[in-house]
């Protein structure tokens, strides 16, 4: 059991509930990996690099020496704090989370704990944390930050493995990073996170942790949440390592079929397929995918956080504003049915098990289907459909009973016909989507 008390160990379920709520009601926020690795953006010494962008140095196994000389090189004037939350804002995302330091080791922010920073070793000195506090501020967002806790590749000490085996975090590949974790972590991580925590006014209302190895014991993990323990308000991921829990469950890259019932979580994605930019990556997921995804998530109880990557030179690629823009286009019309929604009332229209198939597990394969999604409010039942039926929507198993229905597309709120019949509902629905990724009907409901 680990040594520290941590607040959700302590506080009531109350106190959880008011804790949470703001993030609970969010459903959407952006993720933003940016750091040096964007200046080689995915090719070192002349040779693409397979795999994500931000490991670059461990992929391409890059000794600390020139890793750290990409600093000096460093200079990203076209950052606009301004127009990165402006983004975030038209895309309807209601947080944004920043990688302060990633597994690189390198800090985005003022740092007096550590000279590797953004401010300290690069032409730019100018603090992106700080500009992003600032307009978050202004435009009514809230921001946290992700720090990499554990893993850090150009400190003495800290973890780094090429294996990918959490359990060996010391398969270095640079003399220069053998060293005590223990010295990293009070010289390095601790003065870092407390510099994170107490510099930045009333952010960050997230921190988000990563990749915990066996170094990180549960009595290194106390040491941290001692330190979390004094920002009562503030939500942690569960990838702080050392036994603790934290407040949300992080799948990453994938939406679990059932949510994760009863826990709050958060699905972590890339656009492309990558976090940090690479030049050459333009596997974009398209709007369609990403809005489904998005309510997908909502219908489940869950986040979406949604990464994008941002080039040497500060500028977010355009083929990421642009989707936002889109998700957020349909968001301003049918944004209630996804901010402050319940999970679904009907488990079934997420798919099936098969009866036949299995999954690499060995487990019933779970067969995914994409006509439509649900999400629920007090008096609201909202159905989001993907596929257009021809003839009436049915929906069967529907616990109250439907006293109104309308397309929330419609300003007009033209009255749909509903027939009910017990516990099933057929809507008489128009000849002709709304919009062709997805279509809200709102059911006036009582219980
Ligand atoms: O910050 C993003 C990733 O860099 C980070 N988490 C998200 C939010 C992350 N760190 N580790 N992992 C995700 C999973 C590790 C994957 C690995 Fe690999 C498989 C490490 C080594 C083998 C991927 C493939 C990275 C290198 C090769």
């Amino acid at each position: 059991h680990h040594p520290v008390a941590a607040i959700q160990d302590t506080e009531t379920p109350a106190q959880r509930d008011a804790r949470m709520a703001w993030w609970r009601d969010a459903r959407f926020g952006m993720f933003i990996h940016w750091g040096l690795y964007s200046i080689p953006a995915g090719t070192w010494d002349g040779k693409q690099i397979p795999s994500i962008g931000e490991w670059i140095m461990n992929n391409a196994s890059i000794p600390v020496a020139d890793y750290k000389a990409l600093a000096p090189k460093f200079n990203p004037v076209g950052f606009n704090a301004h127009d990165i939350v402006a983004l975030a804002k038209s895309a309807g995302m209601k947080y944004i989370v920043i990688t302060a330091k990633h597994h690189d080791g390198f800090a985005m922010f003022d740092s007096k704990a550590n000279s590797f920073n953004i401010v300290a070793a690069t032409p730019f000195k100018r603090d992106p944390l700080r500009e992003l506090a600032e307009e978050c501020r202004k435009q009514g967002m809230k921001l946290g930050f992700y720090y990499s806790q554990d893993q850090d590749w150009t400190a003495s000490g800290g973890s780094a493995y090429k294996t990918g085996n959490h359990d060996s975090p010391t398969h270095h590949w640079d003399k220069a990073q053998d060293g005590d974790f223990d010295t990293y972590l009070h010289t390095k991580a601790i003065p870092q996170l407390k510099e994170l925590l107490t510099n930045y006014g009333d952010f960050p209302v997230v921190i988000w942790f990563d990749t915990p190895t066996a170094n990180m014991t549960p009595e290194r993990a106390g040491e941290i949440v001692a330190l979390l323990n004094q920002h009562p308000n503030l939500i942690w991921n569960n990838r702080l390592g050392g036994t603790y829990k934290g407040d949300t469950e992080t799948p990453e890259q994938y939406i679990p079929p059932q949510g994760y019932p009863g826990l709050d979580w958060e699905s972590c994605m890339t656009m492309n397929d990558t976090w940090g930019y690479k030049s050459y990556d333009t596997n974009f997921k398209s709007t369609e995918t990403l809005l489904r995804n998005l309510i997908d998530i909502a219908s489940k109880g869950g986040n979406y956080l949604l990464n994008i990557g941002p080039d040497s030179n500060g500028i977010v690629p355009p083929p990421e504003a642009e989707r936002l823009k889109a998700v957020g286009q349909w968001l301003s019309l049918n944004g209630e049915a996804v901010y402050g929604t319940s999970p679904t009332l009907f488990g079934s229209e997420a798919g099936k098990f098969s009866a036949t198939e299995k999954d690499s597990k060995g487990k019933p394969k779970f067969i995914a289907s994409w006509d439509w999604r649900s999400t629920t409010k007090v008096d609201k039942v909202y159905v989001e459909i993907f596929k257009w039926p021809n003839g009436p929507f049915h929906l069967e198993k529907m616990p109250r009973t439907v006293k109104r229905a309308y397309l929330l597309a419609d300003a007009e709120k033209k009255l749909l016909a509903v027939k009910q019949d017990g516990d099933m509902v057929d809507i008489q629905l128009p000849a002709n989507a709304a919009d062709p990724i997805a279509t809200v009907l709102v059911l006036e409901t009582v219980k």
